[in-house]
């Protein structure tokens, strides 16, 4: 038996690579019967037909983290793209793109792609919400070639699923990051119109100076109401200094008096767009539960 990792599945075919060698693979039944799904990113053990070249997947290893949009196992780190303009920024899908992340606790980078273009206080609007809270943002262009080496420097050596919205340049920065990865892309106005993304398959590409990369379809919207609703005020990192303050214990940092998050918001120390994010996720949540 042999070892490799799954770089892709398409239409029940999975493809493993060893090394430089890429297998078709399928995988036995009884993964089935246990309701496991082989995942891109998975590290598995294969048996391959000497005649057909072709294999199957006898075992999955143990998943050291496990997304569900996108369904990839064993990544250590997401960056979030998002698109300074073209299209513009949803704040309420970024902060349910981190919500995930955190929820796996995956190392996050907020990448804002595009910054060739006319929207210079966006960028500074949006870097100083999320730089605020801690997380590192990276500024870049693929037009220009703007912050590509930085973003390039937090790759190595790591998993690293590209996430957001479709059309922001995930799979642009993947290329001017590695040419020879040659990856599709597509124009924005064509995408509307055909009502489709560019990226149809999750992929796991390695990198040559070490690491690997998930290339991931865009996504418009992302369900997070399966996530408990007590565990969600942690998820917003910069609610945890104030949790223990609230007078309320449990508190939702809705309606209940002497709440200290609702004073920190007041403060300015929570951003408003945030606290807005936080409110809607319970109220999904919330809702979900009724039913
Ligand atoms: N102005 C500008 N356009 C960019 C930049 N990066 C990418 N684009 C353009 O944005 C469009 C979409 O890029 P893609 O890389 O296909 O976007 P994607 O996020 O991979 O999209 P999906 O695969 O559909 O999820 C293409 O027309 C790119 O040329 C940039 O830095 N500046
Ligand atoms: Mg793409
Ligand atoms: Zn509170």
């Amino acid at each position: 038996m042999i070892e490799g990792t799954i770089i892709k599945g398409i239409g029940g075919f999975y493809y493993v690579r060893v090394e430089n060698k890429i297998y078709e693979c399928r995988a036995r039944g009884r993964f089935r019967k246990e309701k496991i799904t082989p995942l891109v990113g998975d590290h598995v053990h294969i048996s391959v037909d000497n005649a057909s070249k072709q294999g199957v997947i006898e075992g999955i290893m143990d998943r050291k983290t496990e997304l569900i949009r996108p369904p990839v196992a064993n990544v250590d780190q997401a960056v979030i793209v998002f698109a300074i303009q073209q299209p513009d920024p949803k704040l309420s899908l970024l902060d349910r793109f981190l919500i995930l992340a955190e929820n796996e606790d995956l190392d996050v980078v907020i990448c804002l792609n595009k910054i060739d273009l006319e929207a210079k206080e966006e960028l500074q609007r949006l870097r100083m919400i999320y730089e605020q809270i801690g997380y590192q943002v990276i500024a870049t262009s693929t037009k220009v070639k703007m912050g590509v080496e930085d973003l390039k420097e937090c790759l190595k050596n790591q998993t690293t699923v590209f996430a957001g919205p479709s059309g922001v340049g995930k799979s642009s920065l993947l290329n001017s990051i590695q040419p020879n990865l040659a990856l599709q892309t597509g124009e924005i106005s064509q995408k509307i119109e055909r009502g489709k993304h560019t990226t149809r398959h999750v992929e796991l590409l390695p990198l040559e100076f070490g690491g690997w990369v998930l290339d991931t379809p865009g996504f418009s919207s992302l369900q997070v109401d399966f996530i408990d609703k007590e565990e969600l005020q942690y998820l917003f990192k910069e609610f945890n200094e104030y949790l223990d303050r609230c007078k309320f214990q449990p508190c939702n940092h809705i309606n209940e008096p002497d709440c200290a998050v609702k004073r920190a918001l007041e403060h300015g120390h929570i951003h408003i767009s945030r606290y807005e994010s936080y409110r809607q996720l319970l109220e999904e949540i919330e809702q979900a539960r009724r039913y």
